[in-house]
Formats: C-alpha cells, sequence, structure tokens
C-alpha cells in the first residue's frame, strides 16, 4: 500500500540513523526520468533501487539512473552462475517495497548490495523513499555504509 510504505521507510530509516528530508510528487516519480524531472537534477543523479535474483538470492544493485545493469556482469561480480531481474512479487518479499517505490535502505531483510561507483560522483543523489511518489536526498557514501554494499560497476558497457 503506498501511503504505508512510506511511513514504513521513515520509522525504519529514524532507526538506522538516517535522516529523511523527503519530498513528495504527487504527479509521480515513478521512474529515474520521472524523478529527476520532478527533482530538477540529472539522471544520473537518481538512484535505482533495482532488485535481482542470483542463484536463487535476492540482491540489491543500486544503480545510477543512467545506466542498465547487466546481468551477466552482476552474477560475476558476486560469484554466482545466474542472475535476471526479479517480478513483481519477488521485488515485495524481498523488500516489503513495491516496484517504483522501493528504496535503496530500510528493508525487510537485509540484502546484498552493490551499489554502482557512478553514482559516487555525486554529492548527493535522489531515492525513492517507500513510494512511487516520494524521494529523497542521500549522500551516496550513506547508503553504501548502510547496505555494506561492494562498490562495483556491473552496467552495460557504454
Ligand atoms: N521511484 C523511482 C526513482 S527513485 C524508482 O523506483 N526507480 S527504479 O528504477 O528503482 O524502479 C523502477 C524499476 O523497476 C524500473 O527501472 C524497472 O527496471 C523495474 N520494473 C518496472 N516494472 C517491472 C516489472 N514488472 N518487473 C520487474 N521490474 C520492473
Amino acid at each position: 500500500m503506498a501511503a504505508g510504505g512510506h511511513e514504513r521507510f521513515r520509522e525504519r530509516a529514524r532507526d538506522l540513523g538516517l535522516e529523511i528530508r523527503s519530498q513528495r510528487f504527487p504527479d509521480g516519480t515513478r521512474t529515474a526520468v520521472d524523478a529527476a524531472a520532478a527533482v530538477g537534477c540529472e539522471v544520473g543523479q537518481i538512484v535505482k533501487s533495482l532488485v535481482f535474483v542470483v542463484d536463487g538470492d535476492p540482491v540489491l544493485a543500486l544503480t545510477s539512473g543512467a545506466n542498465r545493469v547487466d546481468t551477466r556482469r552482476l552474477a560475476a561480480a558476486l560469484g554466482g552462475d545466474a542472475a535476471r531481474k526479479a517480478d513483481a512479487d519477488e521485488v515485495r518479499a524481498a523488500t516489503g517495497y513495491a516496484i517504483g517505490g522501493t528504496p535503496p535502505v530500510a528493508h525487510d531483510q537485509p540484502l546484498r548490495t552493490v551499489v554502482d561507483p557512478a553514482l559516487l560522483d555525486f554529492d548527493e543523489v535522489w531515492a525513492a523513499a517507500g513510494t512511487p511518489q516520494d524521494v529523497f536526498p542521500v549522500a551516496p557514501d550513506r547508503l553504501v555504509e548502510l547496505t555494506g554494499a561492494e562498490v562495483v560497476d556491473v552496467t552495460e558497457r557504454g
């Protein structure tokens, strides 16, 4: 449920010591392009919080809005055999949030995470705050800290 997603995210973020100054855009921030237009930033500064299934386990790829994940590179980076994108039910089961509102942290369970190095080019990036209407700014270093992520490029090569 969309409204619940934001409250749940706020509470869990507070428990993690992450101060959230989220902004709501009723017209929606469902995609990285939508979110960048709403915020007024570069698409590359938007965090896509993408869930993949690698050898049966959910993993999180925090990816710059300017990039796409290469599933073969993702599997290789994690020492797995095969990676595929999670479906909507799998995303909700793994994170507790819906596609389009999945935040980068504060999930139902800790998820093994990789962070796109391109996000570290920015002092501040914007990510979903639990619903497709809510986003918040955060230092990319904080996302790495909070998720215990590996910073590794698993994106499609241009
Ligand atoms: N709120 C925005 C910007 S922060 C957001 O959440 N973007 S996102 O990229 O993290 O989430 C949308 C992503 O979900 C899309 O990039 C797309 O890869 C994925 N997605 C959309 N529909 C589906 C679907 N049916 N199954 C699997 N993945 C999907």
